[in-house]
């Protein structure tokens, strides 16, 4: 059997680092029917979004299986469980709650309790209600006070059964990905959309974070945030120069404001048709202090410069995961080193890390070796950077288990326990029990 390691005197093998696993609504819940319709429906259903053609409707059902999801969690021996709150499942067209959706979280809310599984709750996983889109979505300011009020009547209603609030999950996502690239939800094209939707975004962040610090004061609340470290090609000043302005453009416009109140200085260089709509006081809310940063890796990017957009990266080298994204771990710790250097951080935790493979279950069993081998490297990572001084506090695997892998559909997996989406069954990885005989053996 694979078994998971680190440094006999790490602060990761002590009780008080926290291991959990991670998941989001739209992901694996399923429950169409008993919600509003967000913006992945809408993207869903629109011929050659989505890799395989497929949709939320019933993900892994965990709708109706949570119960089970709960024990299985449970059966893997870790402290945390991060998941995230449909919106359009607990709030209604116009604003106020819908007491069925919040029911469905306080049950799992309170089965984690019993279990005294910590429950980490990330309000905004991407699943936007689509009436919110209509008037504009994230391109419109009102989303962000929309936001703010859902965050105020939510954490009101869990009480103290939340441990800790994240009120975005990787706005660069929402954004970019969202509003300028288009790959994702709700899939607009354009320069001048995504700088405008991440304002708006991390304006909501400041909003909501008002909110959970009046009325949920004794959680742990921040902000998740992704990164994937530019590097250049070489070390050529111009294409140093354009991955610096790469890793501004993608990485520091999300931390920079929520820790420094201000956008990266590249912003002056942008056209004015896309630089954000900065209302007066809008960085001072943005900027507000955290309990804690969430930091989410997986891989890296290399750039070079381009003479029409600035940079331009390149194709991934390997070793490549599933995904195509290159597995490098020494990035990791670069990263976290990195960041601790040029900002003052909060206590940090490691949201998301995870790998995707084509696994397959032979015999009962699946030996995702590879998946193995990322965590492994990717834990040696994180206890690199504590080790040198960045104030880590827990570590998330992505995912709990298989789902849906937004625009790549069901075919790709980041699961440490496999999901057989006919039959609903789930299967423990390889990777899976190697990570519970570490979490079990601190
Ligand atoms: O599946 C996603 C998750 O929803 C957000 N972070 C990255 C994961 C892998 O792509």
């Amino acid at each position: 059997m694979s078994i998971l390691t680190l440094p006999k005197n790490s602060k990761m093998l002590t009780k008080d680092f926290t291991y959990g696993v991670a998941t989001a609504s739209f992901q694996i819940e399923g429950g169409r029917d008993s919600r509003l319709p967000c913006i992945w429906d809408t993207f869903c259903a629109t011929p050659g979004k989505i890799e395989d053609n497929s949709n939320g409707d019933v993900a892994c059902d965990h709708f109706n299986l949570w119960q089970q999801d709960i024990d299985l969690i449970d059966s893997l021996n870790v402290d945390a469980y991060r998941l995230s709150i449909s919106w359009p499942r607990v709030m209604t067209v116009d604003g106020k709650l819908n007491q069925e959706g919040v029911n469905f979280y306080l049950n799992i809310l309170n089965a984690l309790k019993a279990k005294n599984i910590k429950a980490f709750v990330t309000l905004y996983h991407w699943d936007l209600p689509q009436h919110l889109e209509d008037q504009g979505g994230w391109l419109n300011r009102q989303t962000a006070y929309e936001f703010a009020n859902y965050a105020k009547l939510i954490c009101q209603q869990f009480g103290d059964l939340v441990h800790s609030y994240a009120t975005l999950n990787e706005p660069f996502c929402s954004a970019y990905l969202g509003y300028e690239a288009g790959i994702h939800a709700p899939g607009k094209v354009g320069k001048e959309y995504g700088k405008k939707a991440a304002h708006h975004l991390l304006l909501a962040h400041g909003l909501a974070m008002n909110e959970l610090q009046t009325y949920s004061p004794n959680s742990l609340n921040g902000i998740v945030l992704n990164f994937t470290p530019a590097y250049s090609v070489d070390d050529s000043a111009e294409n140093v120069k354009a991955a610096q302005y790469a890793d501004d453009y993608f990485n520091h416009w999300y931390i920079k404001p929520v820790i420094d109140g201000s956008y990266p200085d590249i912003v002056e260089q942008m056209p004015t048709s896309q630089q954000p709509d900065i209302q007066p006081g809008d960085m001072e809310i943005i900027s507000q202090n955290l309990d804690f940063l969430g930091i989410n890796f997986y891989t890296r990017a290399i750039y070079k410069a381009c003479k029409d957009e600035i940079f331009e990266e390149l194709p991934a080298l390997a070793p490549r995961t599933d995904i195509g994204w290159e597995i490098y771990p020494s990035a990791f710790t670069k990263l976290l080193t990195d960041l601790n250097k040029q900002y003052q951080l909060p206590p940090v935790y490691i949201t998301e890390n995870g790998a995707a493979v084509n696994d397959h279950v032979v015999d009962g069993a699946v030996d995702d070796e590879m998946r193995y081998n990322y965590y492994q490297s990717h834990l040696n990572a994180v206890d690199s950077a504590i080790e040198s001084g960045v104030d880590i506090h827990g570590y998330f695997a992505w995912s709990l288990m298989d789902n849906f892998e937004w625009a790549e559909g069901y075919k790709k997996r980041f699961g440490i326990v496999y999901v057989d989406y006919q039959s609903q069954a789930r299967t423990i990885k390889a990777s899976g029990l190697a990570y519970k005989q570490l979490v079990s053996n601190r």
